[in-house]
Protein backbone atom coordinates (compact mmCIF):
# COMPACT_ATOMS: atom_id res chain seq x y z
CA UNK A 1 0.00 0.00 0.00
CA UNK A 2 1.48 3.37 -1.13
CA UNK A 3 -0.47 5.85 1.75
CA UNK A 4 -0.01 9.25 0.77
CA UNK A 5 -1.28 12.40 2.03
CA UNK A 6 -3.76 13.15 -0.81
CA UNK A 7 -5.33 9.27 -0.01
CA UNK A 8 -8.56 8.84 1.90
CA UNK A 9 -9.43 5.17 2.33
CA UNK A 10 -12.58 4.53 3.56
CA UNK A 11 -11.99 2.40 6.82
CA UNK A 12 -14.14 -0.33 5.78
CA UNK A 13 -12.08 -0.54 2.84
CA UNK A 14 -8.62 -0.43 4.70
CA UNK A 15 -9.96 -2.78 7.31
CA UNK A 16 -10.10 -5.16 4.60
CA UNK A 17 -7.34 -4.71 2.42
CA UNK A 18 -5.10 -4.89 5.94
CA UNK A 19 -6.85 -8.21 6.67
CA UNK A 20 -6.05 -9.49 3.63
CA UNK A 21 -9.83 -9.82 2.34
CA UNK A 22 -11.31 -9.18 -1.23
CA UNK A 23 -11.58 -5.60 -2.04
CA UNK A 24 -12.97 -4.16 -5.50
CA UNK A 25 -12.28 -1.19 -6.85
CA UNK A 26 -15.53 0.62 -9.23
CA UNK A 27 -15.01 4.02 -11.41
CA UNK A 28 -16.75 6.80 -11.08
CA UNK A 29 -16.43 8.53 -14.81
CA UNK A 30 -19.44 5.90 -15.63
CA UNK A 31 -21.30 7.19 -12.60
CA UNK A 32 -21.02 10.89 -14.39
CA UNK A 33 -20.66 10.49 -17.51
CA UNK A 34 -21.54 7.47 -18.77
CA UNK A 35 -25.16 7.29 -17.55
CA UNK A 36 -27.76 9.57 -16.85
CA UNK A 37 -29.30 10.58 -13.73
CA UNK A 38 -30.83 8.65 -12.07
CA UNK A 39 -30.41 5.03 -13.30
CA UNK A 40 -26.04 5.96 -12.63
CA UNK A 41 -26.80 6.28 -8.90
CA UNK A 42 -29.15 3.13 -8.70
CA UNK A 43 -26.72 1.37 -10.98
CA UNK A 44 -23.58 2.15 -8.97
CA UNK A 45 -25.30 1.54 -5.77
CA UNK A 46 -26.30 -2.05 -6.80
CA UNK A 47 -22.88 -2.85 -8.16
CA UNK A 48 -21.75 -2.03 -4.60
CA UNK A 49 -24.57 -4.56 -2.95
CA UNK A 50 -23.47 -7.46 -5.58
CA UNK A 51 -19.64 -7.00 -5.05
CA UNK A 52 -21.21 -7.67 -1.14
CA UNK A 53 -23.35 -10.27 -1.47
CA UNK A 54 -20.46 -11.86 -3.53
CA UNK A 55 -18.42 -12.14 -0.35
CA UNK A 56 -16.10 -8.63 -1.45
CA UNK A 57 -15.83 -5.06 0.05
CA UNK A 58 -16.78 -2.01 -2.20
CA UNK A 59 -14.73 0.40 -3.24
CA UNK A 60 -15.98 2.79 -5.59
CA UNK A 61 -13.05 5.48 -6.28
CA UNK A 62 -13.27 9.39 -7.30
CA UNK A 63 -12.14 12.87 -6.28
CA UNK A 64 -13.85 14.72 -4.05
CA UNK A 65 -12.74 18.74 -2.81
CA UNK A 66 -9.04 17.69 -4.18
CA UNK A 67 -9.24 14.37 -2.03
CA UNK A 68 -8.33 10.80 -3.78
CA UNK A 69 -11.19 8.75 -2.32
CA UNK A 70 -11.03 5.19 -2.22
CA UNK A 71 -14.82 4.15 -1.00
CA UNK A 72 -17.68 6.41 -1.19
CA UNK A 73 -20.38 7.08 1.23
CA UNK A 74 -23.91 6.63 -0.89
CA UNK A 75 -24.36 10.56 0.26
CA UNK A 76 -21.28 10.66 -2.31
CA UNK A 77 -22.21 8.86 -5.19
CA UNK A 78 -25.26 10.84 -5.11
CA UNK A 79 -23.52 13.93 -5.19
CA UNK A 80 -21.40 12.52 -8.53
CA UNK A 81 -24.72 10.91 -10.01
CA UNK A 82 -26.72 14.90 -9.80
CA UNK A 83 -23.79 16.29 -10.87
CA UNK A 84 -23.59 14.25 -13.93
CA UNK A 85 -20.87 15.79 -17.01
CA UNK A 86 -20.39 19.01 -14.59
CA UNK A 87 -17.65 17.37 -12.81
CA UNK A 88 -14.63 16.86 -14.46
CA UNK A 89 -13.78 13.75 -16.33
CA UNK A 90 -10.53 13.11 -14.44
CA UNK A 91 -7.51 11.16 -16.35
CA UNK A 92 -3.85 11.03 -15.98
CA UNK A 93 -2.75 14.07 -16.91
CA UNK A 94 -5.71 15.72 -14.64
CA UNK A 95 -5.03 14.37 -11.14
CA UNK A 96 -2.29 16.57 -10.15
CA UNK A 97 -4.18 19.63 -11.16
CA UNK A 98 -7.49 18.61 -9.48
CA UNK A 99 -5.83 17.95 -6.45
CA UNK A 100 -3.77 20.86 -6.24
CA UNK A 101 -7.18 23.26 -6.91
CA UNK A 102 -9.32 21.08 -4.38
CA UNK A 103 -11.56 19.98 -7.79
CA UNK A 104 -13.96 17.22 -7.73
CA UNK A 105 -12.92 14.62 -10.45
CA UNK A 106 -14.95 11.91 -11.76
CA UNK A 107 -11.65 8.76 -12.44
CA UNK A 108 -12.08 7.35 -15.70
CA UNK A 109 -10.36 3.52 -15.83
CA UNK A 110 -6.90 5.54 -15.77
CA UNK A 111 -7.10 7.19 -12.57
CA UNK A 112 -8.94 4.35 -10.81
CA UNK A 113 -6.47 1.98 -11.19
CA UNK A 114 -3.99 4.72 -10.10
CA UNK A 115 -5.80 5.29 -7.04
CA UNK A 116 -6.65 1.52 -6.38
CA UNK A 117 -2.93 0.74 -6.65
CA UNK A 118 -2.50 3.62 -4.48
CA UNK A 119 -4.95 1.89 -1.29
CA UNK A 120 -3.45 -1.31 -2.29
CA UNK A 121 -6.62 -2.58 -4.32
CA UNK A 122 -5.89 -5.57 -7.04
CA UNK A 123 -8.89 -6.21 -9.03
CA UNK A 124 -11.19 -3.42 -10.72
CA UNK A 125 -14.89 -3.98 -12.24
CA UNK A 126 -16.39 -1.75 -14.59
CA UNK A 127 -18.47 -1.64 -18.33
CA UNK A 128 -15.87 -0.79 -20.82
CA UNK A 129 -12.51 0.30 -21.34
CA UNK A 130 -11.28 3.14 -23.26
CA UNK A 131 -8.97 2.24 -26.36
CA UNK A 132 -7.60 2.94 -29.63
CA UNK A 133 -10.29 4.90 -32.11
CA UNK A 134 -11.38 4.05 -35.26
CA UNK A 135 -9.13 6.79 -37.40
CA UNK A 136 -6.67 6.82 -34.61
CA UNK A 137 -4.12 7.00 -37.42
CA UNK A 138 -4.79 10.62 -38.06
CA UNK A 139 -6.74 11.91 -34.44
CA UNK A 140 -3.81 9.57 -32.77
CA UNK A 141 -6.80 9.17 -30.21
CA UNK A 142 -5.46 6.33 -27.95
CA UNK A 143 -7.37 6.37 -24.67
CA UNK A 144 -4.67 7.02 -21.47
CA UNK A 145 -6.44 3.31 -20.57
CA UNK A 146 -4.60 1.15 -22.50
CA UNK A 147 -1.22 2.92 -20.70
CA UNK A 148 -2.49 2.38 -17.31
CA UNK A 149 -2.82 -0.91 -18.03
CA UNK A 150 0.52 -1.30 -19.40
CA UNK A 151 2.34 0.40 -16.42
CA UNK A 152 -0.28 -0.21 -13.19
CA UNK A 153 -0.83 -3.82 -11.72
CA UNK A 154 -4.54 -3.55 -10.79
CA UNK A 155 -7.02 -6.26 -13.18
CA UNK A 156 -9.67 -4.63 -14.72
CA UNK A 157 -12.71 -7.08 -15.60
CA UNK A 158 -14.83 -5.58 -18.48
CA UNK A 159 -17.37 -6.04 -20.93
CA UNK A 160 -14.99 -5.85 -23.48
CA UNK A 161 -14.90 -3.09 -25.71
CA UNK A 162 -17.53 -1.17 -27.75
CA UNK A 163 -16.58 -0.34 -31.25
CA UNK A 164 -16.52 2.90 -31.13
CA UNK A 165 -12.94 1.80 -30.85
CA UNK A 166 -10.99 -0.02 -33.25
CA UNK A 167 -11.08 -3.42 -31.58
CA UNK A 168 -8.12 -4.91 -33.89
CA UNK A 169 -5.89 -2.14 -32.67
CA UNK A 170 -6.50 -1.82 -29.60
CA UNK A 171 -5.39 -5.71 -29.18
CA UNK A 172 -2.17 -5.00 -31.12
CA UNK A 173 -1.41 -1.60 -28.50
CA UNK A 174 -1.79 -3.62 -25.42
CA UNK A 175 0.03 -6.84 -26.88
CA UNK A 176 3.04 -4.31 -27.55
CA UNK A 177 2.24 -3.20 -24.02
CA UNK A 178 2.49 -6.85 -22.35
CA UNK A 179 -1.00 -6.82 -21.30
CA UNK A 180 -2.75 -10.10 -21.23
CA UNK A 181 -5.93 -10.23 -22.69
CA UNK A 182 -8.38 -12.89 -20.87
CA UNK A 183 -11.74 -14.08 -22.13
CA UNK A 184 -13.70 -15.43 -19.40
CA UNK A 185 -15.39 -18.54 -20.89
CA UNK A 186 -14.78 -17.69 -24.39
CA UNK A 187 -11.71 -16.94 -26.80
CA UNK A 188 -13.24 -14.37 -28.65
CA UNK A 189 -13.35 -10.56 -27.38
CA UNK A 190 -16.67 -9.39 -26.69
CA UNK A 191 -17.92 -6.09 -27.85
CA UNK A 192 -19.66 -4.92 -24.75
CA UNK A 193 -23.31 -4.87 -25.98
CA UNK A 194 -22.71 -8.29 -27.93
CA UNK A 195 -20.62 -11.14 -26.78
CA UNK A 196 -18.64 -11.57 -30.33
CA UNK A 197 -16.73 -9.38 -32.08
CA UNK A 198 -14.46 -11.24 -34.51
CA UNK A 199 -11.42 -11.03 -32.36
CA UNK A 200 -9.40 -13.47 -30.39
CA UNK A 201 -8.01 -12.99 -26.73
CA UNK A 202 -5.47 -14.14 -26.06
CA UNK A 203 -6.11 -16.70 -23.13
CA UNK A 204 -9.44 -18.02 -22.39
CA UNK A 205 -10.17 -18.81 -18.65
CA UNK A 206 -12.75 -20.74 -17.33
CA UNK A 207 -13.08 -20.16 -13.43
CA UNK A 208 -12.05 -17.19 -11.26
CA UNK A 209 -9.53 -19.15 -9.68
CA UNK A 210 -7.60 -19.65 -13.06
CA UNK A 211 -8.08 -15.84 -13.53
CA UNK A 212 -6.62 -15.42 -10.01
CA UNK A 213 -3.74 -17.71 -10.34
CA UNK A 214 -2.20 -15.85 -13.43
CA UNK A 215 -2.53 -12.46 -11.55
CA UNK A 216 -0.99 -13.84 -8.61
CA UNK A 217 2.02 -14.99 -10.63
CA UNK A 218 2.02 -12.01 -12.39
CA UNK A 219 2.46 -10.05 -9.01
CA UNK A 220 4.55 -12.49 -7.35
CA UNK A 221 6.68 -11.72 -10.34
CA UNK A 222 6.89 -8.59 -10.04
CA UNK A 223 5.61 -7.31 -13.52
CA UNK A 224 4.60 -3.70 -14.10
CA UNK A 225 1.06 -3.76 -15.77
CA UNK A 226 -2.17 -5.15 -15.23
CA UNK A 227 -4.68 -7.83 -16.89
CA UNK A 228 -7.22 -6.95 -18.76
CA UNK A 229 -10.37 -9.83 -18.69
CA UNK A 230 -13.03 -9.44 -20.77
CA UNK A 231 -16.42 -10.93 -19.99
CA UNK A 232 -19.17 -11.16 -22.09
CA UNK A 233 -22.45 -9.82 -21.63
CA UNK A 234 -25.10 -12.15 -21.09
CA UNK A 235 -26.71 -13.65 -24.08
CA UNK A 236 -30.51 -12.48 -22.45
CA UNK A 237 -29.27 -9.07 -22.38
CA UNK A 238 -27.10 -8.70 -25.59
CA UNK A 239 -27.80 -6.52 -28.37
CA UNK A 240 -28.55 -7.35 -31.86
CA UNK A 241 -25.27 -6.84 -33.76
CA UNK A 242 -26.65 -5.08 -36.29
CA UNK A 243 -28.65 -2.75 -34.63
CA UNK A 244 -25.67 -1.77 -32.58
CA UNK A 245 -23.51 -1.21 -35.16
CA UNK A 246 -25.38 0.88 -37.19
CA UNK A 247 -26.21 2.99 -34.48
CA UNK A 248 -22.32 3.69 -33.54
CA UNK A 249 -21.47 4.28 -37.25
CA UNK A 250 -23.94 7.17 -37.21
CA UNK A 251 -22.87 8.13 -33.41
CA UNK A 252 -18.89 8.05 -34.88
CA UNK A 253 -20.18 10.72 -38.35
CA UNK A 254 -22.48 12.65 -36.32
CA UNK A 255 -19.12 13.09 -33.63
CA UNK A 256 -16.85 13.72 -36.75
CA UNK A 257 -19.11 16.06 -38.36
CA UNK A 258 -19.31 18.16 -35.18
CA UNK A 259 -15.73 18.18 -34.51
CA UNK A 260 -16.18 16.46 -31.15
CA UNK A 261 -12.28 15.69 -30.08
CA UNK A 262 -10.22 14.68 -27.65
CA UNK A 263 -11.71 14.22 -23.57
CA UNK A 264 -15.42 14.82 -25.22
CA UNK A 265 -15.39 12.45 -28.01
CA UNK A 266 -16.02 9.33 -25.44
CA UNK A 267 -19.10 10.26 -23.50
CA UNK A 268 -20.51 12.08 -26.84
CA UNK A 269 -20.63 8.37 -28.29
CA UNK A 270 -21.84 6.82 -25.70
CA UNK A 271 -24.54 9.11 -24.85
CA UNK A 272 -25.96 9.12 -28.69
CA UNK A 273 -25.54 5.26 -29.31
CA UNK A 274 -27.86 5.37 -26.27
CA UNK A 275 -30.37 8.14 -27.95
CA UNK A 276 -30.05 6.17 -31.27
CA UNK A 277 -31.31 2.61 -29.63
CA UNK A 278 -33.86 4.64 -27.64
CA UNK A 279 -32.43 3.56 -24.21
CA UNK A 280 -32.08 0.00 -24.81
CA UNK A 281 -28.12 0.19 -24.97
CA UNK A 282 -28.60 1.57 -21.47
CA UNK A 283 -30.55 -1.31 -19.76
CA UNK A 284 -27.30 -3.92 -21.60
CA UNK A 285 -24.85 -1.78 -20.13
CA UNK A 286 -26.81 -1.94 -16.75
CA UNK A 287 -26.62 -5.43 -16.94
CA UNK A 288 -22.86 -6.16 -18.40
CA UNK A 289 -22.03 -3.86 -15.24
CA UNK A 290 -23.39 -5.96 -12.74
CA UNK A 291 -22.23 -9.24 -14.71
CA UNK A 292 -18.66 -8.35 -14.03
CA UNK A 293 -18.90 -6.90 -10.43
CA UNK A 294 -19.95 -10.58 -9.41
CA UNK A 295 -17.23 -12.11 -11.57
CA UNK A 296 -14.47 -9.44 -10.10
CA UNK A 297 -15.62 -10.08 -6.49
CA UNK A 298 -15.14 -13.76 -7.33
CA UNK A 299 -11.69 -13.11 -8.52
CA UNK A 300 -10.99 -11.53 -5.79
CA UNK A 301 -11.98 -13.71 -3.43
CA UNK A 302 -9.96 -16.29 -4.98
CA UNK A 303 -6.69 -14.18 -5.15
CA UNK A 304 -7.15 -13.67 -1.43
CA UNK A 305 -7.30 -17.49 -1.11
CA UNK A 306 -3.46 -17.38 -2.45
CA UNK A 307 -2.00 -14.24 -1.23
N1 LIG B 1 -16.22 3.07 -22.36
C1 LIG B 1 -17.45 2.69 -21.99
N2 LIG B 1 -18.04 3.30 -20.93
C2 LIG B 1 -17.41 4.29 -20.22
C3 LIG B 1 -16.10 4.66 -20.61
C4 LIG B 1 -15.55 4.04 -21.67
O1 LIG B 1 -18.01 1.82 -22.62
O2 LIG B 1 -17.99 4.82 -19.26
C5 LIG B 1 -15.37 5.70 -19.81
C6 LIG B 1 -14.39 5.02 -18.82
O3 LIG B 1 -14.29 5.82 -17.66
C7 LIG B 1 -13.09 5.04 -19.59
C8 LIG B 1 -13.19 6.37 -20.29
O4 LIG B 1 -11.95 4.95 -18.76
O5 LIG B 1 -14.55 6.47 -20.68
C9 LIG B 1 -12.25 6.47 -21.47
O6 LIG B 1 -12.26 7.78 -21.94
P1 LIG B 1 -11.21 8.20 -23.08
O7 LIG B 1 -11.62 7.40 -24.28
O8 LIG B 1 -11.40 9.66 -23.24
O9 LIG B 1 -9.85 7.79 -22.57
MN1 LIG C 1 -9.31 9.93 -26.21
Amino acid sequence: MNLNQYLDVAPEVAAAVAAGKPVVALESTIISHGMPYPQNVETALKVEQIIRDNGAVPATIAILGGRLKAGLTPDEIEYLAKKGQDVIKASRRDLAVLVARKADGATTVTTTMMIAHMAGIQIFATGGIGGVHRGAETTMDISADLEELASTPVMVVCAGAKSILDLGLTLEYLETHGVPVIGYGTKELPAFYTRKSGFEVDYRMDSPEEIAAAFHVSRELGLKGGMLVTNPIPEEFAMDHDVINKAIDEAIAQANAQGIHGKATTPFLLAKVKELTGGDSLDSNIQLVFNNARLAAKTAAALCAMN
